[in-house]
């Protein structure tokens, strides 16, 4: 399924052949460009950065790399090739023909659904918008601005589907997704994690792991949909997601790489003189970035998860994949809940646990990626691991909320929280030293004191390739 590039929004749903949305569509491109132009990356609008395009949604013909100027990014509406047969994989609907229009009893939860989704993504790209300056080299600056290009990309996702199939309600919600902004007091996005700042390179590489793998799981389960198009979209999203989540790991891996070499070069941990981060202070960031991204998936017992699994609206991760019923009706599910002053695990209803089933799927998968990371402490030879806090650890949303939960997983007292705050999660000093490292490497092939350089470069080019070109001044 080839996209039509020769079209003012490139596109392969045939937008041309629907004048109506067509318009409504080049309506709010203005509107889209705009906002990017005043929220997108702050100073480099005019830079040329080596960024792939989309050209077709199959597996074979994903993209394109060339220098483009990040505003004239052909964003555009992607969605994979229909199947006719497919068929509402869960829920009380199950088996039947998936949906193509949205069914009028669960428009409204629908809209919500997608809008949600929808403003994470502009979120993350205001976020974002001040990392350029502190970048810890051009194939770094590179990757940000692909990722802020393609999060641009995943609104238009959702704006297609808001124009497309919610008349006129849909539209004002496209409108209102352009003009709430993260952190904003008055008008904030609408999850807590994305009204967190992102002030440097190790909270932007912690985000991309910890958060756009929130956003992998949500995605996969909305790509489950009974509501065709938005399965579409989310599956064609998917494979974006992955290279985001890419950034994120590696870019953690490198950063342990090089503090790793440091402690080993100086015979210290305290490396922070030598221009590294130390070991201690990347685990204290990584517990604050997994816990805001566990308060992502919603509170453990939840009706509003229960009521969109049974309207076929969003599914669980690999729907196919597992072995029930699909409708969960009689089953249950273990979730570990705060009683009596401890944690305990119980039996609940499988559906009102769907929330905390997905968040399992993914400890498991951040479980995965922290052995990858401590491999690269362990091959250094050094005696130090890091963590996964206890999922009740800082939480803001649902079972844990307003509790203090040590990272092993203990309740503890407020007093007891407060003594050891400054050991779990980052202190002001912690930010500030950090923030005092990121300074630009802009030469190409050049990194940051704080960064290893990558095995191998994007596409396969060089590592010492000029990645972002026509920078601005210092
Ligand atoms: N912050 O039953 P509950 C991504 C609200 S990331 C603030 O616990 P539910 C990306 C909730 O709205 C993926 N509020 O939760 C990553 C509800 O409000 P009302 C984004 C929260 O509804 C990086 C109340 O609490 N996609 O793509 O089962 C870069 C009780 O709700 C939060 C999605 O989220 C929170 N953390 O599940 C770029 C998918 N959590 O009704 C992009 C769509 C809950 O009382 N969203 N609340 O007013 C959903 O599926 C669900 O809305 C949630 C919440 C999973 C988020």
């Amino acid at each position: 399924m080839s996209i039509d590039y020769a079209e003012r929004i490139p596109n392969n749903v045939s937008l041309s052949e629907d004048r109506r949305l067509q318009r409504a569509l080049e309506n709010w491109q203005p509107k889209f460009l705009e906002w990017w132009n005043e929220m997108g990356p702050a100073g480099f609008q005019t830079a040329d950065v080596y960024l792939r395009t989309a050209t077709s949604v199959d597996a074979k013909g994903w993209a394109t790399f060339g220098y483009v100027k990040m505003p004239e990014y052909r964003w555009g509406i992607f969605l994979t090739e229909r199947d006719p047969n497919r068929t509402i994989p869960f829920g009380e609907h199950k088996g039947e023909p998936a949906w193509q229009e949205v069914p009028g009893e669960h428009r409204g939860v629908l809209r919500r659904l997608i809008v949600t989704q929808g403003d994470t993504e502009p979120a993350s790209v205001e976020q974002q918008r001040h990392l350029g300056r502190t970048c810890p080299s051009l194939y770094d600056l590179r990757n940000l601005f692909q990722v802020n290009v393609e999060e641009g990309r995943h609104l238009w996702a959702m704006v297609y589907l808001l124009h497309g199939y919610f008349g006129r309600d849909g539209r004002e919600e496209a409108e209102a997704l352009l003009t709430r902004r993260s952190g904003s007091a008055d008008n904030p996005r609408i999850l807590g994690a994305f009204n967190e700042r992102t002030p440097d390179w190790l909270s932007f590489f912690m985000f991309a792991h910890f958060t756009d793998r929130d956003g992998k799981y949500q995605l996969a389960s909305l790509a489950e949909s009974g509501f065709d198009p938005l399965s579409r979209t989310c599956r064609f999203m998917l494979t974006e997601e992955a290279h985001h989540l890419f950034v994120g790991e590696t870019g953690i891996s490198r950063t342990l790489a090089r503090s790793c070499q440091l402690m080993k070069q100086h015979d210290t941990d305290a490396i922070g003189a030598h221009g590294g981060i130390p070991l201690s202070i990347v685990q204290k960031y990584l517990n604050f970035h997994f816990s805001v991204s566990l308060d992502l998936f919603g509170s453990e017992l939840s009706t509003n998860a229960a009521n969109y699994f049974s309207a076929g609206l969003k599914g669980r991760y690999k729907e196919a994949d597992l072995a029930d019923d699909h409708r969960l009706t009689n089953a249950t599910y273990r979730v570990a809940r705060a009683r009596d002053g401890r944690i305990a695990e119980s039996d609940e209803p499988a559906l009102n646990a769907l929330n905390e089933a997905l968040r399992d799927a993914y400890i498991a998968d951040c479980e995965r990626a922290l052995a990858r990371w401590n491999k690269v402490i362990e091959d250094a030879r050094i005696d130090f691991r890091l963590s996964l806090p206890h999922r009740g650890f800082h939480r803001a949303i649902g079972e844990f909320r307003g509790l203090f939960v040590s990272p092993t997983g203990r309740i503890v007292s407020e007093s007891e929280w407060r003594d050891h705050e400054r050991e779990w999660l980052p202190t002001q000093e912690d930010r500030e030293f950090v923030a005092s490292l990121m300074k630009p490497a802009t030469q190409p092939g050049t990194f940051a004191s704080w960064i290893a350089p990558p095995p191998r470069g994007i596409n396969h080019q060089p590592i010492e390739m000029e990645y972002v070109r026509n920078l601005p001044p210092d």
